[in-house]
């Protein structure tokens, strides 16, 4: 059967920096290997707003933005057969072909697959689905859930448990999944007994505190300079709350090691600032800590440290969706939402339409939102 062109609404960042534009736009049927969805929830994530911006050095415009989606499958084009119509899915950013050579390693959840095109905001055949105007728009991290009607590689997608509220499950799409791989899929034994410094207390910060606590750490210190989220950072879990705008002249590293008694065995960087990432690597204990990024910097930001804090034991890293293999591991992560095993819908501050979807942002920026999720 071959598929229609589908006329909806999406919306257009036509070039970096501007708002969003709600306009009409045509989505073509998938080609082989891929699969069309009509997007019922997205989330805006901060990294929306960093590609909206033009921080982005892959960023490509006119885009349709948006990787935290929920929705359910339309057509599949030929040689589908992961998903068929009608399925509840989460479009995945992270591929997993599960025949690459990354996929294969065991040793990584990074695909590499389609990722090339994807970094160019087109289709793996290396060209787009969407047109406005006459015009072709790029894709986004393989997913633009900011449409009512979006195409992804079948190696970018999963169905999941159709019970489960895609205005939530849509969460696991990127914020939530990232932040519980970045603790529970540390090697064993991880967190647990070990003390954790979390820097940045939005959704993923707060993700992290609530893996930490649910993983058994027994001291967690949450660091943020927005004052509002000392509540947020202990309702998840934190014991301690620290501002680095009040301390001073001292450096929140210095301070951290003070009340550590050397430092650190885990800490986090949840803001995307370079300056927090070196401080979060130097909170750490010297012959042990270790600290992961998990922040997206700026194009052209750099970090440093000096060498001797690794050559004295601390080991930095970093972590994409958490290191979760998306088709792998999704579907059982959306099952332990709906068993109450991980929360989501405590992160949900905001709501709204869709012709709303710039207010969303704003509301990100005004830094009492943790969440905020889109009815499409
Ligand atoms: P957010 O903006 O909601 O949260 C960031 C928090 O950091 C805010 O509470 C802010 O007050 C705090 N902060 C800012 N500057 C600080 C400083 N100097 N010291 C301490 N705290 C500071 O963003 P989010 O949605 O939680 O995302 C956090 C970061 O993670 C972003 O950079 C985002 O792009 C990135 N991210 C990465 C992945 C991944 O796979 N690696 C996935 C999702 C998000
Ligand atoms: N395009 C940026 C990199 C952005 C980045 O690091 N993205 C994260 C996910 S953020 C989700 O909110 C990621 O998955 N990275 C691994 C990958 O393959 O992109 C740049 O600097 O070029
Ligand atoms: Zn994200």
């Amino acid at each position: 059967t071959t598929g229609q062109v589908i006329t909806c609404k999406a919306a257009v960042c036509w070039a970096a920096g501007e708002e969003l534009k709600i306009e009409e736009i045509e989505v073509a049927p998938p080609g082989a290997h891929e699969v069309r969805v009509k997007i019922l929830y997205t989330g805006i994530c901060h990294t929306d707003e960093y590609t909206r911006s033009g921080k982005d050095p892959e960023g490509v415009f006119p885009v349709v933005l948006g990787h935290e989606g929920g929705g359910i499958v339309e057509s599949v084009g030929e040689g589908v057969t992961n998903v068929k119509p009608g399925d509840h899915v989460i479009p995945l950013y992270t591929a997993e072909c599960r025949e690459c050579k990354f996929c294969k390693s065991g040793k990584t959840n990074l695909c590499g697959k389609v990722r090339a095109t994807q970094g160019q905001g087109l289709m793996p055949d290396s060209t787009s689905r969407f047109k406005c105007k006459g015009q072709s728009l790029f894709h986004f991290m393989g997913t633009s859930t900011f449409s009512q009607y979006t195409v992804v590689a079948d190696v970018s997608i999963v169905a999941v448990n159709e019970t489960a509220p895609l205005q939530r499950v849509c969460l696991l799409g990127c914020g939530i999944t990232t932040a519980w791989g970045a603790v529970a899929k540390l090697p064993a034994p991880g967190v647990k007994d070990s003390t954790v410094a979390v820097f940045g207390c939005g959704a993923i910060g707060l993700g992290v505190i609530e893996t930490a606590r649910t993983h058994g750490a027994s001291r967690i210190i949450a660091v943020d300079t927005n004052p509002n989220k000392e509540s947020w950072a202990k309702k998840f879990g934190a014991q301690e709350f620290v501002n680095p705008a009040q301390l001073g002249d001292k450096r929140i590293q210095d301070y951290l090691i003070e009340i550590t008694d050397g430092g650190l065995d885990f800490t986090f960087d949840c803001t995307g600032n370079v300056n927090v990432m070196r401080a979060a690597l130097e909170a750490c204990h010297k012959g042990w800590g270790v600290s992961s990024i998990i922040g997206v910097a700026p194009a052209g930001h750099e970090i440093s440290t000096r060498p001797f804090q690794l050559v004295t034991g601390r080991v930095w890293r970093g972590v994409a969706f958490g290191g979760v293999k998306g088709r792998t591991e999704i579907p059982g992560l959306v099952d332990e939402y709906l068993a109450g095993k991980i929360k989501i819908d405590e992160y949900v501050t905001h709501s709204r339409k869709f012709e709303e979807i710039n207010e969303g942002f704003h509301d990100m920026h005004a830094g009492d939102c943790i969440r905020c999720v889109v009815d499409m």
